[in-house]
């Protein structure tokens, strides 16, 4: 057997030019209000994405770190950017690969993203190789030890776990995408022996329908109305810094609790930790050992 790993992120432009073709590519042919992207360009020059971009630089060195730790070919496939996951894919087969471990950098199922990385990969690989996919990881121990490990000096605080939101209609769907959520966030909490906590949803997108809720700002509203006055926030739907995390909660939502009068921090995100990298690689190890089922 022959295994190579393709190493699926969402993907970011790496420059300022790139952000209408990036946007174009996740609207996925659906128009775009000119005043969401000029929206969208003003978050990454904020951010000063010209100079570094913090999800495509942590992807790469996520991924050389498993490749050290596996001792097998570890591609990068991103779902929206470059290097997309067709051509991680083609460099795997090239390579001689004749089975492939696909792994998400994003722990919870949902048909709206799990499943759309799993379709670009099965639409690459065209029968081309035996895939084993890890279609969820969100109650992987070592996940959340790590996440807990770094709520413990803080427990003394109202703990928030967030992720992605969804559009709401995934519910009546029957899509697992919010249970999986919360049971990550009861893990934790009771790993890190958390007294309060809470879920809120982040980064909800306009795209004219209804998502799912409460999003984190309305939430830190109501947490400031219930007396709270130490918020911490632990993504749990996210692995690594970027533009969610660092526009949506270190400065849109940090400045909403700063109006409330909230104390306001978050834990720092898995990224390309060796105890994280350790943790993908238990998962491509199980995945390559364990044909999937059909
Ligand atoms: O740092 C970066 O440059 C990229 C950060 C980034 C991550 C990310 C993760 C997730 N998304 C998920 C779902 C959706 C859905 C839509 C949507 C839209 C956007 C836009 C940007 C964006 N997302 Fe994202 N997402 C990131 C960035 N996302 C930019 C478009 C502008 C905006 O809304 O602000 C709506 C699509 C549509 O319009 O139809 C749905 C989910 C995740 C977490 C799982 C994963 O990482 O794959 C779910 C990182």
């Amino acid at each position: 057997m022959n295994t190579a790993v393709v190493l699926m992120a969402y993907g970011s432009p790496n420059r300022i030019e790139d952000v209408p073709a990036y946007y174009a590519d996740i609207r996925g042919g659906r128009p775009i209000k000119p005043e969401h992207l000029a929206d969208l360009v003003a978050r990454y020059q904020r951010l000063g994405i010209e100079e570094s971009n913090p999800l495509n630089e942590i992807t790469e060195a996520t991924r050389s770190a498993l490749e050290a730790e596996l001792g097998l070919p570890v591609f990068t496939g991103m779902r929206h950017w470059n290097p997309r996951i067709a051509e991680a894919v083609q460099q795997a087969l090239a390579g001689g690969a004749d089975t492939i471990v696909g792994l998400v950098l994003a722990p919870h199922y949902s048909s709206l993203s799990i499943e759309k990385y799993r379709a670009q990969l099965e639409d690459a690989l065209d029968g081309r190789a035996e895939l084993r996919f890890v279609e969820r990881w969100g109650d992987e121990p070592g996940f959340v030890a790590l996440l807990a490990e770094r709520l413990v000096v803080q427990k003394h605080k109202h703990v928030v776990f967030t992720a992605h939101s969804l559009p709401a209609r995934i519910v009546a769907e029957g899509d697992p995408y919010h249970d999986e959520l919360l049971a990550t966030a009861r893990l934790v909490a009771e790993a890190a022996e958390l007294e309060d906590w809470s879920f809120s949803f982040q980064s909800e997108s306009p795209t004219g329908e209804p998502w799912l809720g409460p999003d984190i700002l309305d939430h830190l509203d109501e947490l400031a109305a219930n007396g709270v006055e130490d918020v911490v926030v632990c993504p749990v739907g996210f692995v690594a810094d970027h533009l969610e995390i660092r526009w949506d909660l270190d400065v849109e939502a940090a400045e909403k609790a700063q109006e409330l009068g909230l104390r306001f921090d978050r834990i720092v995100l898995p990224n390309a930790d060796p105890a994280f990298v350790h943790v993908l690689a238990g998962l491509v190890r199980r995945a390559a050992a364990v044909p999937s089922a059909g």
